[in-house]
């Protein structure tokens, strides 16, 4: 990994870790759909509450799977960068599971629509621990034509490039905030 690389996945894994212990682990992934679904004023019970808190099980299961080589069932920074730092392979496995998380919040985020508007954008990213200031100049990056919404398509694409690229200052990449 060059060094971009590494504090790009050190702020990931920080953002992911987010209770702060020093280790992803299922707790860190049973508060973030609940944050985000408090956001919204979401019940936890309802369709698009059960399927949040479903994908992002799915997500944690997959990363464990992935990155957990030591079997202790939390994931520690260098087992988060062996995994994910070993290039673009591993970068499609952990969209593969990104991509219904992303479905599934905008689904929440849009009510039922495509477009998330840039107040959704900041309730969704600050319940993912981006702070509100950060996730305000992530979404004006992102609205290159000024549009006052984001689409599914354009989050997604967003993902991958963070997921992907090198450019330090692609959209994509300053997702999650600066670095
Ligand atoms: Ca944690
Ligand atoms: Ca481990």
């Amino acid at each position: 990994m060059n060094e971009f690389q590494t504090r790009k996945l050190k702020h990931r894994f920080a953002l992911l870790d987010i209770d702060n212990n020093g280790y992803i682990t299922t707790e860190d992934y049973h508060k973030v759909p609940r944050k985000i679904l408090a956001a919204f004023g979401e019940p936890a019970t309802s369709e698009r509450g059960v399927r949040l808190l479903g994908v992002f099980m799915n997500w944690w299961e997959a990363l464990r799977v992935a990155a957990d080589t030591s079997g202790d069932d939390r994931v520690s920074p260098e087992e988060f960068f062996a995994a994910l730092g070993k290039g673009v392979p591993n970068a499609e496995v952990f969209q593969s599971t990104g991509g219904p998380v992303l479905n599934a919040i905008v689904d929440i985020a849009a009510n039922g629509g495509d477009q998330v508007s840039k107040e959704a954008f900041g309730k969704w990213f600050v319940a993912m621990g981006v702070p509100a200031q950060e996730a305000n100049d992530s979404f004006d990056r992102l609205d290159q034509d000024g549009q006052g919404y984001l689409t599914r398509e354009r989050l997604n694409s967003a993902m991958t490039e963070f997921y992907t690229s090198d450019d330090p200052n692609s959209p994509g990449n300053l997702l999650w905030g600066r670095f």
